[in-house]
């Protein structure tokens, strides 16, 4: 650090070994972004409310404070902030102006212009990329990295969390210190970013107090404007002052918890610049936390381009932002320490203005080019068609052609809707020409659809190779989850990348002893207790899965999902896709499920996870054997998932394949573990067992079942194997402890539509599913609300009754 002395101005501290030419020379470099900047937001808004553009939120107000983050933010770092950020994102050279207006346009015909989302997301969501073309990582230590944005505010605060906690990981744990491409030393800081109206989430102070126990390098930034959209802090905020909230907070040196915190006024450059260079030392060298409460700042144009801010702020507030417009008060500091003069300043402003407009254009331009060549084409399929039609029709298909050609929407969409137009209006038409429309279309569908579609996952583990279980004569017979641990002992022992956490899962192994002693084996920073936090605890193991780490965080109740399902569906599931391929999250989501007992302790709420979760798969073995299977595929792979084990199967007794920690189990391929000709029951997890259990009292009457186990949800049936049981039976239940309508529907629509299953049926299609209230408590509350062997017996027993009423008389 090196103190630069300016005349009449309190000394200013920066992070490198500066001269004050060179100082002056970085000012005006900074002063410049930050002009860059606000010309985009301007700009942008433009080009929003003239409608070339759908949606704008931009940074203005924001910029002085996001250059001097800039400042301290190294390679190796990462971002993980929101929808402000631009002029960071421009300062660390990870936004170029014409990728800013790239997203603008949402441009997904080529990712190196919009690096960030390929066009998918709104504006204002950044990020850089991790993974080249392969899916494989970058050496994210040579540069700087920002995890990607997601809309719901604080989300982003349960990644960051984990993107630092790979940095203390990455420092303490010996193993892991030649791991090339993720860290130094765990010397990288990971800074957040939140508005302080988002502060009132409970994902904010969740990761708040996790950081704080965890000291991990982590720097949150809070921009303080005062509002959230129109609502000020007075709502938000308990005595409208978040450092006084978050003074309970600060660094305790003899606990050695807690956070430095800092505060400074969001237009003050030489304050901020200290502040920052300050702050991040400590956090970097140090790792203790460290919370930057930004105030003073302001919103130029208002929230965003959906509203003005004229509505809700007073006249005074207005002036207020304007004469303290931390651009404004930037260039008065420039101007009064005499860095520079005011010609030079507006010969900056005249070439950034410049600048974005040149820029914005070729973003513009570029964003249409393939819109444009297909519209050109299918114009000319046009001319050709009404060459060829009589009079009536030619003039309708050149009716069409005119509009698409002097409409002003210049979209996909309007290319696409003037094809199915014509070929509409020219169905019953034997022209040439309609093939050249029809070929026009099929060839924009499909080069177009998977730049929305693509990456929804990796595909790394659909091509794990399968191992099955290898069994000695006399295996021995273990309890379920004594074959779990064997497995996470094996797991734990060669790759120094696994770390376990969860609540009770250190030092007694989980609440049902999955882990039992792996703690005491590998130390407590592999096997880890956590606070009962559900949401940031699935944020430790997105942010930490994104430096290389290999987490499985831990769910103790399937129930309990409910709290960290938001950021899975959110992120993890939504990762691959929206960066389309550019980043990577691998976490394994434990939890354990199904048939307890009470509303809260058995839920299997199917339906909701596999519709909240694509993008993730979603695993629900039968025992446990099949379980480290999963475990062992997915850790072959890089893509997240959710393995829900069976809460009543870890004491009972399976045998230990000889192979274990080397079998693996594939993903969307069902198993039959019943033969039958009757009827086809399509279950899977606990379920599978009380099937089982009905086919004895079944056949005992003559009936012959097949049970058929899906083993995953996500995916499902890869091959379409189950429909060649329903060939075989021409009969098929759907049987689950959902809802109705929840994992017993998916799964029917996944057979009936999807397999075309109907064609083979020759009774209709049931489901047989939990009642539609939660489970009750105790032996009876589960005998009342959930399905059970007479259930299944009576829904096997209905269809043959209705088949064959002599042979299977009702008499019950
Ligand atoms: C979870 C969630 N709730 C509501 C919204 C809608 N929303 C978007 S921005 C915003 C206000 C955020 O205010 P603040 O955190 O102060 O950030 P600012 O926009 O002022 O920088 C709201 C309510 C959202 N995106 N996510």
């Amino acid at each position: 650090m090196t103190t630069v002395k300016l005349e009449g101005m309190p000394d200013i501290e920066t992070q490198n070994e500066l001269s004050l030419e060179e100082f002056k020379t970085e000012v005006l470099q900074d002063y410049k972004i930050g002009r860059i900047s606000r010309e985009a937001s301007l700009l942008g808004r433009k080009e929003v409310l003239t409608g070339k553009a759908k949606f704008g939120i931009f940074g203005d107000g924001k910029e002085v404070v996001q250059l001097a983050m800039a400042k301290v933010f190294m390679p190796g770092d990462f971002r993980s902030g929101y929808y402000r950020d631009q002029t960071f994102m421009l300062a660390i050279g990870q936004l170029t102006v014409r990728q800013f207006f790239a997203q603008l346009y949402a441009d997904v015909d080529d990712v190196n212009r919009e690096p960030a989302s390929g066009g998918r997301q709104m504006n204002g969501h950044f990020a850089t990329r991790s993974l080249d073309e392969n899916g494989e990582w970058l050496d994210l230590t040579k540069q700087k990295n920002s995890s990607a944005d997601i809309s719901p505010t604080a989300g982003q605060m349960l990644r960051l969390l984990g993107l630092a906690y790979a940095s203390k990981l990455y420092r303490q744990n010996p193993e892991l210190q030649d791991n090339g491409k993720f860290s130094v030393n765990g010397n990288e800081v990971a800074f957040g970013t939140i508005g302080n109206a988002s502060t009132a989430e409970g994902h904010f102070w969740e990761t708040v107090n996790a950081g704080g126990v965890l000291m991990a390098p982590m720097a949150i930034s809070i921009w303080d404007d005062g509002y959230g959209i129109s609502v000020p802090n007075k709502y938000q905020v308990t005595k409208q002052d978040l450092s006084e909230i978050l003074s309970g907070f600060s660094f305790d040196e003899e606990k050695e918890q807690g956070y430095l915190l800092f505060t400074a006024n969001g237009w003050n450059y030489p304050e901020l610049m200290q502040t920052y260079a300050a702050g991040i030392t400590a956090v970097r060298e140090r790792h203790i936390p460290a919370i930057f409460h930004i105030q003073e700042l302001t919103q130029p144009q208002g929230h965003s381009t959906s509203g003005s801010h004229e509505r809700y702020k007073s006249k005074e507030r207005l002036d207020w932002e304007k004469e303290f417009d931390c651009m404004v008060k930037m260039r008065e500091w420039i101007l009064e320490t005499e860095i520079s003069t005011e010609e030079e300043l507006i010969a900056i402003e005249a070439d950034a203005k410049k600048y974005v407009r040149e820029e914005q254009k070729a973003a513009f331009e570029q964003s249409l080019t393939v819109i444009q060549a297909d519209r050109a084409e299918l114009i000319d399929a046009f001319k050709q068609l009404a060459g060829q039609a009589d009079e009536k029709l030619a003039s309708e298909i050149l009716e069409i052609s005119r509009q698409l050609s002097e409409g002003l929407d210049k979209d996909r969409r309007s290319n696409l809707n003037a094809s199915w137009d014509a070929l509409r209006l020219s169905l019953h038409h034997d022209l040439p020409g309609r093939q050249t429309i029809i070929d026009w279309k099929n060839s924009v569908l499909r080069q177009t659809q998977p730049k929305y579609s693509s990456h929804l996952h990796s595909g790394t583990a659909m091509r794990v190779i399968e191992v099955k279980p290898i069994y000695d004569n006399h295996a021995e017979l273990l309890d379920g989850r004594e074959i779990l641990n064997k497995y996470f002992d094996l797991l734990l022992a060669r790759d120094p990348r696994v770390f376990a956490i969860g609540e009770d899962v250190g030092k007694i192994g989980d609440v049902n002893q999955g882990m039992a002693g792996m703690q005491d084996k590998y130390g407590d920073l592999r096997i880890t207790d956590t606070g009962i936090r559900e949401a940031s605890i699935m944020g430790q193991g997105i942010g930490a899965a994104m430096r290389g780490l290999r987490p499985i965080v831990e769910i103790q109740y399937l129930d309990y999902l409910l709290y960290g399902l938001e950021i899975l569906s959110d992120d993890l599931s939504t990762l691959l896709y929206r960066t389309v391929g550019g980043q990577k999250a691998p976490v394994i989501v434990r939890t354990r499920g199904h048939r307890l007992e009470g509303i809260w302790h058995s839920g299997s709420p199917m339906g909701m996870i596999v519709n909240a979760l694509r993008g993730m798969y979603v695993c629900v073995p039968r025992n446990m054997t099949q379980a480290a299977g999963f475990y062992n595929t997915l850790m072959q792979a890089d893509e997240p998932a959710l393995i829900i084990e069976r809460l009543n199967g870890y004491r009972q007794k399976e045998r230990l394949p000889n192979n274990i920690g080397e079998y693996t189990v594939p993903l969307g391929v069902p198993e039959v573990i019943h033969n039958g000709e009757d009827v086809t029951i399509v279950t899977y997890g606990a379920c599978c067992e009380i099937a089982q259990a009905a086919a004895y009292k079944l056949a005992e009457v003559g009936i012959s079942i097949e049970i058929i186990d899906v083993q995953t949800l996500l995916p499902f049936d890869v091959n379409h194997n189950i429909i060649e049981s329903i060939k075989k039976t021409n009969r098929v239940i759907f049987f689950d402890e959902d809802v109705p309508s929840g994992g017993t529907a998916y799964m029917m629509q996944k057979v009936i539509e999807e397999q075309k299953a109907w064609q083979w049926l020759d009774s209709e299609p049931v489901t047989l599913a939990a009642n539609a209230h939660r489970p009750a408590y105790g032996t009876d509350g589960d005998y009342f609300s959930k399905p059970n062997v007479n259930d299944v017996f009576i829904a096997v027993y209905s269809i043959m009754h209705e088949t064959d009423p002599g042979s299977f008389p009702m008499n019950f």
